[in-house]
């Protein structure tokens, strides 16, 4: 398999310290307006692009990559909330295993289903162990996985999951707070998870200011992800301030 976008991040963390990722959620956006979003996305230093969601209600998933693919300038990764997110016009998939449930069906059942039509379209796969945190109220990756997160004061226990995907052969840990959190993961939590483990961080989840990236960054996480703060609002600048706070290197 072609490990291109594989690449392509480590390249990023190198250069640049750690990266940004936007997350497009299919239904959030008719047409037009996806294309001039991924536009503003393109001139505002974004490091890659993810599309998906964990509860899409009516979208056409497939139609959503095609037209993001079209416009972007920057890897489009899959960050899939179902079988159903699957597409051979996206660059990579985030092949996730929601380890912090003991919910069978996200951990290995979701994987066996997609892993046959990601062989037929040649799709790059990164595996990655997805940690789902309890960070204010329930959110949907909470309710729709059906499966019980974290504790954000418990740091010994994320450390064991982080580790325990590392040791399976994970190449990323995602520490999520859920889409639209009320806060984001505990920079302490990444502080401590990073101080364990060899493999990268990525985390979202409830990030709504340049500053609360830069502190993240600064404990360890070489990725950064914001989702539904651009939904609510279109502001190329503070976007630019995004990649400015998480590109630490090179200043
Ligand atoms: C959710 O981590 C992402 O999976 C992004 O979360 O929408 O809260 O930025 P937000």
């Amino acid at each position: 398999m072609n490990k291109k976008v594989t690449k392509y991040l480590h390249h990023v963390i190198d250069e640049k310290g750690a990266g940004y990722f936007i997350l497009i959620d299919p239904d959030t956006r008719k047409e037009k307006d996806l294309r001039s979003f991924v536009k503003q996305v393109n001139s505002a230093g974004v490091d890659g692009i993810l599309v998906g969601g964990s509860l899409l209600l009516g979208s056409d998933f497939s139609r959503t990559v095609k037209i993001v693919k079209e416009e972007s300038n920057t890897p489009v990764i899959i960050f899939p909330g179902s079988t159903q997110q699957v597409s051979p016009d996206a660059d990579a998939i985030l092949f996730i295993s929601l380890i912090s449930g003991r919910n069978p069906n996200y951990l290995i059942g979701d994987q066996v289903l997609a892993a046959p039509t990601i062989k037929k379209i040649n799709l790059e796969t990164i595996p990655t162990g997805y940690m789902l945190f309890q960070c204010g109220r329930t959110t949907t990756a909470e309710y729709m996985s059906n499966t019980k997160p974290l504790p954000p004061h418990k740091p010994e226990i994320a450390v064991a999951h982080a580790l325990a995907a590392q040791y399976m052969g994970m190449e990323y840990v995602y520490l999520e707070a859920g889409s639209g959190a009320d806060h984001p993961i505990p920079a302490d939590i990444i502080q401590k998870v990073s101080s364990h483990i060899s493999i990268p961080i990525i985390t979202g989840g409830g990030i709504r200011k340049p500053a609360q990236a830069a502190e993240r960054v600064n404990s360890g996480a070489k990725f950064i992800v914001t989702g539904n703060l651009f939904n609510a609002q279109n502001d190329p600048d503070l976007m630019n301030k995004f990649a400015e706070a998480i590109h630490y290197k090179g200043k």
